[in-house]
């Protein structure tokens, strides 16, 4: 029998759309990074759920295990306790929402209220114990290449538009040398979901920095921004490079895909009837 028991259907006893705004109201908290938690949050959400695999039809979002060593050990996830901390105000205030609805809804907040697209959201993710933990290596390597992106991603049974379109968060947020090694944001505008990510991609030339640390890349002209290998990969591999172009043109489309294949993504793995209510959240500024 599976270690993560299965959901209980939608009592209708949380209002998640209060569980939205108290979200919300600490995203902008405390001076973290460029002023937001809300990259960090995402990062939480997808590295919480990334761990699928649907041959096995193990990992994902459903469980929280994350909260656990090894998993909250595993390299990739490095950085990642400040945001499960950070929520913990959140779970206190709503004792009946799990950490596994917790912290994927807390991704789609995070998109909503920096400018992203609507994400609709479905809850009744259960937690499980460390027991349900995948082994490390299921999220990806920003050393490697295509390949590898296609294992990881094909994997939990995205595409390659599906890839280029959730690479897109990369808009968001920075690397940090105490976490990854790495260093620096990909845009100038880190806090707000645009399709800047994919602007940059064709529009800088980039090239390796020169420095002790990992292989990565800076834009030759100021230095200021970074692209990842497994970034630059999206714009030499044939099959992905023009979705980078389609979306480097055409905000709205990506707005759309990346809406899909993160929702996609939140519900990699978590049992489902299709009974089950779909919450469209309204923005705090909406309200
Ligand atoms: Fe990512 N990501 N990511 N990423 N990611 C990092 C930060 C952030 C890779 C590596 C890194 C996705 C895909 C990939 C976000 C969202 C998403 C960092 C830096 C590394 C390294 C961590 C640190 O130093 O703090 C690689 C490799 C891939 C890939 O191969 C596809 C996806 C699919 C998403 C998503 O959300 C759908 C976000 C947001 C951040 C910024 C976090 C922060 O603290 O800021």
């Amino acid at each position: 029998t599976s270690p993560v028991s299965p959901p209980s259907p939608d009592s209708g006893e949380v209002n998640y759309q209060k569980v939205y705004n108290q979200i919300a109201d600490i995203l902008e908290d405390n001076d973290w990074d460029d002023g937001s938690w809300g990259p960090i949050f995402v990062r939480l959400a997808w590295h919480a759920s990334g761990t699928y695999d649907k041959a096995t039809n193990t990992g994902g979002s459903h469980g929280a295990t994350m909260r656990f060593a090894p998993e909250s050990e595993h390299a990739a996830n490095a950085g990642l306790k400040a945001a499960r901390n950070k929520l913990e105000s959140v779970k206190t205030a709503n004792p009946a929402v799990t950490y596994s609805d917790l912290w994927s809804l807390a991704g789609v907040v995070a998109i909503q209220e920096m400018g992203g697209p609507t994400i609709p959201w479905i809850p009744g993710r259960r937690d499980a114990e460390a027991i349900a933990a995948t082994p490390d290596g299921r999220l990806p390597d920003a050393s490697l290449g295509a390949n590898h992106l296609r294992d990881i991603f094909y994997r939990m049974g995205f595409d390659d538009r599906e890839i280029v379109a959730l690479s897109g968060a990369h808009a968001l947020g920075r690397c940090h040398p105490s976490n990854s090694g790495f260093d620096g944001p990909w845009t100038a505008s880190p806090t707000i979901v645009t399709n800047g990510y994919f602007k940059e991609l064709l529009e800088k030339k980039w090239v390796e920095k020169k420095w002790k640390g990992p292989k990565q890349y800076v834009d030759k002209e100021t230095g200021d921004l970074m692209m990842l290998p497994t970034d630059l990969v999206l714009i030499q591999d044939r099959s992905f490079r023009p979705w980078v172009e389609k979306y480097a043109a055409d905000e709205k489309l990506w707005f759309n895909d990346f809406a899909n294949a993160f929702h996609k993504l939140q519900e990699l793995g978590v049992p489902r009837n299709g009974s089950e209510k779909v919450y469209y959240f309204k923005r705090t500024d909406e309200q």
